[in-house]
């Protein structure tokens, strides 16, 4: 395949992937009464794009093990939107190295789904916007997924909703999973596993939609890397850096490619610097 170049990538990913698509009534749902009752309508009804408005400079925070003693959780605070990752916390042990302030937290449909995430009584999930997304089947198809979702989140985002009317809680198109999944595949030599992108990535375009800058940390690891998983738990395994059913090693040579900081900054705090999408033409 021809290597594309960063322009060319970051044409590509815009050119496929912008505006980001969230779910809405209006997005092709079976029609009449459904086995997952009215959930739907509890969709929100604000664009996306209209909630923060043009933002200059944003951070997205990987819940990489790397993070812990990283000392960079000013840095982080000091931007004008942070992203954070299903369960990562912002508890006072962490502040230091992650920071506190939560813009939107990008989780999948297992957070949601599970108890033992206790996902509608944690305060963790509360006063910031919620994006969640569901590892759809390969299919681009809404109703396809709708009768075969990874997690079946519908009752309890429902429950959620009318616990919480006020605050955003959005649904990425399934179809963006996908739509993003084929550019990692054009732009690799290997065959990817047909498995969904991560959250990390996933969460990345969609600040790169929103800001004009995006600062990633510890997505590209630094030379803290390490096999400990999570910066918030003990748990170690190696498959968390580079994935296992995620195509995350990909995933990060993308991002590496589009990249326009330095290796140092790399290096030294696991930060990648990325345009958004508002910030260049094609
Ligand atoms: O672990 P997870 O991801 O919540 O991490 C969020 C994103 O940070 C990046 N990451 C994480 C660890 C690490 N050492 N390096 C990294 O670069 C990845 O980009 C990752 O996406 C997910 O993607 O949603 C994932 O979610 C967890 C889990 O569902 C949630 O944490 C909720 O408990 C998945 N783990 C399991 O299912 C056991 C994980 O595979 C992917």
């Amino acid at each position: 395949a021809v290597k594309l170049s960063r322009e060319e990538l970051l044409c590509e990913l815009k050119s496929k992937l912008y505006p980001v698509k969230m779910l809405t009534l209006a997005d092709g749902f079976p029609v009449g009464k459904d086995k997952h009752d009215d959930w739907k309508s509890y969709l929100p009804t604000k664009p996306f794009k209209d909630v923060f408005g043009k933002l200059k400079r944003c951070a997205v925070v990987s819940s990489a093990g790397s993070l812990r003693w990283s000392g960079l959780g000013r840095e982080i605070d000091e931007h004008d939107a942070v992203l954070r990752f299903n369960a990562a916390p912002t508890s006072a042990r962490f502040i230091r190295d992650v920071g506190s302030k939560t813009s939107i937290r990008f989780i999948n449909s297992q957070v949601v789904s599970t108890e033992a995430h206790r996902f509608l009584t944690d305060p963790l999930y509360r006063d910031t916007v919620l994006v969640m997304w569901d590892p759809a089947p390969y299919s681009k198809n809404i109703t396809h997924w709708f009768n075969n979702p990874d997690y079946s989140f519908f009752d309890k985002y429902k429950e959620y909703r009318i616990k919480n009317p006020n605050q955003f809680f959005y649904v990425m198109n399934p179809s963006f999973q996908w739509d993003l999944w084929d550019i990692i595949q054009d732009n690799s030599d290997d065959n990817i596993q047909k498995n969904p992108p991560s959250s990390g990535i996933q969460g990345i375009i969609l600040m790169m939609s929103l800001c004009e800058e995006v600062n990633v940390y510890e997505f590209l690891p630094s030379r803290r890397k390490t096999d400990v998983c999570h910066y918030y738990q003990s748990f170690q395994d190696r498959a968390c850096i580079v994935g296992a059913y995620h195509p995350l090693l990909y995933e990060k040579n993308l991002i590496k490619r589009i990249n326009s900081g330095s290796d140092n900054d790399i290096y030294y705090y696991g930060k990648a610097v990325l345009k958004g999408f508002e910030s260049f033409d094609c």
